[in-house]
């Protein structure tokens, strides 16, 4: 049966390179809907500009994690639930697990909130298996550094991006359905140990 699988790791980790070899994976045990979040809809995605961009008037923490579950709530109805109905596989570039690490961690808001509006939103929705790419934060930020122009997130400081890092691992040391991948190790290692495993798990 089709599942929901998500991958999950912070700044510049590889997320989207290592998409696509997954995609490649899962392709062989039928349909592939590949999604991202914030994102995934047109609704959603005008969410993901509101958030991403520099502006004036930012979000201030709560907006901007109310706009996550807002974005993630239009995703989940138009595009996850019936893509898993139709006996697709969704592979989906960020979800909860990032709210939890980002807003939770790097803003310090705690996790009450979240879990409360992850309840509300996604009950019934959970991911199967989260994949999370871990790599010192230094290491990411240099990948992603060639970026000209750095969007709201990206321009968060160091000491941001460690939180968010903790916040990523004490999930994964919690939840039985993360693995941790190392994502510092040269791209051909990280592909052979993804391959390994998730060949293993289906
Ligand atoms: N956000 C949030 O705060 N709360 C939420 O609930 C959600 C999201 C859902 C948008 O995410 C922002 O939204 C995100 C968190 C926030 N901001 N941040 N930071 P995004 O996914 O669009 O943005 P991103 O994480 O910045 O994605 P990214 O920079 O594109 O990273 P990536 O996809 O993980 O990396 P990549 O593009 O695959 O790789 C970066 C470079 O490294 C590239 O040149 C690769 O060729 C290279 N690379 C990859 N792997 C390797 C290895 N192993 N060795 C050497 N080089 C490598």
């Amino acid at each position: 049966m089709a599942k929901f699988i998500v991958l999950e790791g912070s700044e510049g980790v590889g997320k989207s390179t290592n998409l696509a070899l997954i995609a490649d994976i899962l392709a062989a045990h039928g349909d592939v809907v590949q999604t991202r979040e914030p994102g995934g809809t047109p609704l959603a995605e005008s969410i993901r500009q509101l958030l991403l961009s520099k502006q004036e008037d930012a979000p201030v923490p709560l907006a901007e994690l109310l706009l996550m579950f807002a974005a993630r709530a239009q995703h989940i109805e138009k595009k996850i639930k019936p893509a898993l109905a139709q006996g697709q596989w969704v592979l989906c570039d960020r979800f909860t697990g990032s709210t939890r690490a980002y807003q939770g961690f790097g803003r310090e808001m705690g996790l009450q909130a979240i879990d409360q509006l992850a309840e509300l939103v996604h009950s019934d929705c959970q991911p199967d298996l989260v994949i999370y790419l871990d790599a010192p934060v230094e290491v990411g930020l240099q990948r992603a550094g060639q970026r000209s122009q750095p969007d709201r997130f990206e321009s968060e400081k160091l000491e941001f991006f460690n939180k968010v890092r903790q916040g990523y691992l004490a999930q994964a040391e919690t939840d039985p359905s993360w693995w941790v991948i190392d994502a510092s190790q040269p791209l051909a290692k990280v592909q052979s140990d993804l391959r390994t495993k998730l060949e293993d798990w289906l």
